[in-house]
């Protein structure tokens, strides 16, 4: 029997592939509305996404990029340019845009007909969280899950594990009773210093990141029609990352010894 008892979720760029045609536009029609001429092109984005947080992001490209940009307020006028960027990323989502990843929708449905809880933790704002999961699994499933922790819920954003240690505190349960599901070293660091072990399913930013601790990388969760591709760690024999998670919880972690296969 299993002690998987929760399947824990990142959002951005796992559950959906949102930031080149999600925030990233977002961001330029912001700063298209406040006359600014800022254009974050999807090579710069790219650069960018190191550093978790829209409003994170924006005072760092001011800092790195703008010298002469001085501000009175800096921090109300990041607030102010990130609530705008919020309103026209919800539009965007609510556009239908922003489609689930493959295989997304049928892992969170499988955990929850196996009574395994699912759970989300992200750095993006609730209200984003909220209008991809109504917009893409519909009005009720917001309580499918168990927690929602995003955003400025914690004090420090991925990859500082808060975020992760939040849902488990909210959750009731040890890491050991969880697994993390994640897209970017950002989002792994933050979800193995919570002590969770961790499937990685890549994306165009994050495919050539270093997921070296992940204990299983592949190119998307992937369906049995539709396979992923492995890029690292086991598989256990199977094509898309289903309850096969079990075997993998089960297993001792990487770090420290290599996950046993299980016996043939
Ligand atoms: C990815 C992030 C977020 C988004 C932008 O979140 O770092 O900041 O890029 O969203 P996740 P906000 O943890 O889901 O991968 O502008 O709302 O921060
Ligand atoms: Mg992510």
């Amino acid at each position: 029997m299993s002690n998987l008892k929760a399947i824990i979720f990142d959002v951005d760029g796992t559950l959906a592939d949102t930031e080149r045609l999600g925030h990233r536009v977002a961001f330029n029609q912001a700063f298209a509305d406040a006359g600014l001429d800022w254009n974050w092109n999807e090579e710069l984005y790219g650069e960018l996404l190191t550093v978790t947080g829209g409003k994170e992001r924006i005072k760092f490209f001011i800092n790195k990029y703008l010298d002469d940009f001085k501000l009175a307020n800096p921090d109300k006028y990041i607030a102010d340019i990130h609530a705008s960027k919020t309103r026209h990323y919800v539009e965007l989502v609510n556009s239908g845009k922003l489609p689930l990843r493959q295989g997304a929708a049928s892992l969170i449905k499988s955990a929850l007909k196996n009574d395994i809880k699912v759970a989300i933790a992200t750095t993006t704002t609730w209200e984003n969280v909220e209008t991809l999961l109504k917009s893409q699994l519909g009005a009720g499933s917001l309580d499918w899950f168990s927690v929602i922790a995003a955003g400025d819920i914690v004090e420090h954003k991925k990859p500082a594990p808060d975020i992760y240690l939040y849902a488990l505190n909210k959750l009731g349960l040890e890491a050991e009773n969880c697994i993390a599901l994640e897209d970017s070293r950002n989002g792994l660091l933050s979800s193995i210093g919570a002590g969770l072990k961790t499937v990685v399913t890549t994306n165009g930013y994050t495919k050539n990141e270093n997921l070296s601790e992940a204990e299983l990388v592949v190119n998307k969760i992937g369906t049995e029609a539709k396979p992923f591709k492995i890029a690292s760690g086991y598989n256990y024999g199977q094509s898309y990352v289903n309850l096969t998670l079990r075997p993998l919880h089960n297993s001792p972690s990487k770090y420290g010894q290599m996950l046993k296969l299980p016996a043939s």
